[in-house]
């Protein structure tokens, strides 16, 4: 058995993939966080539960959305925008764990980004058929900075598409604890997730759970 071929032996770094000249992905980076972050989502959303927010076009997203960190991003009639409170409770967001702000901190060096200051963390739930339209990610103040993506939970595919809208897009298959880091030149690619297929996880059950931790002010 493998097991017996590699006791002994340190595990294997989690692989680095280059997507673009501002894109890498950390294969496996937040796996050994995973449980730990499973076990301190319960007491996140109880402050701030999951909500299907409305697009400024009048459609309710399948993506159920909460935020923790000193600002959220939410959507409404009104626009997309970051708040420094839930519009649900008048209360601000929980705040950010230090461990998923330090990895998203490390991942992001780890990927040539070493000033990263997240203050906000979005916290995506895909259940089977929610996906997420093609988009840009234009709402943050500095587009300098990097954006860190954590998956969690069933796996999805991810696309990748250009700066422009009609560009092809690329299918990348983002699995449980893989983290993404975006930014420089690749920072305002349109992008999206196709349906949740149906599945289980162990640590997540039937859902997919995407973190992504933003520098919004
Ligand atoms: C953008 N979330 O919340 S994050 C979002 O998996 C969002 O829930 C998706 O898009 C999700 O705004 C994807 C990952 C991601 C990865 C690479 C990118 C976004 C990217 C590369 C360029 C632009
Ligand atoms: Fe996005």
């Amino acid at each position: 058995m493998n097991g017996d071929l590699f006791a002994g032996l340190p595990p294997a770094p989690p692989s680095t993939t280059r997507l673009g000249p501002g894109t890498v992905l950390l294969r496996g980076r937040a796996a050994s966080l995973a449980e730990h972050i499973a076990r301190q989502l319960p007491a996140l959303l109880a402050q701030a539960p999951f909500r299907q927010m409305q697009t400024p076009g009048g459609y309710r997203m399948s993506v159920a959305m909460s935020n923790c960190g000193p600002y959220g991003w939410v959507t409404d009639r009104h626009g997309y925008r970051y708040a420094a409170t839930d519009p649900e409770s008048d209360r601000p967001w929980p705040a950010l764990p230090p461990e998923w702000r330090a990895l998203a901190i490390d991942a992001a060096a780890d990927a040539g980004f070493p000033d990263f200051r997240p203050d906000a963390c979005l916290i995506n739930r895909y259940l089977p058929g929610a996906k997420m339209a093609l988009h840009q990610d234009k709402d943050e103040r500095d587009l300098a900075a990097p954006i860190v993506s954590v998956s969690l939970g069933l796996p999805a595919t991810f696309l990748l598409g250009g700066l422009q809208r009609g560009a092809p897009t690329e299918r990348i298959l983002l699995e449980h604890g893989d983290v993404l880091v975006w930014g420089g030149p690749d920072r305002l690619r349109f992008h999206g997730v196709a349906a949740l297929k149906p599945g289980h996880q162990a640590l997540f059950g039937e859902q997919r759970i995407n973190l992504t931790l933003r520098q919004a002010a």
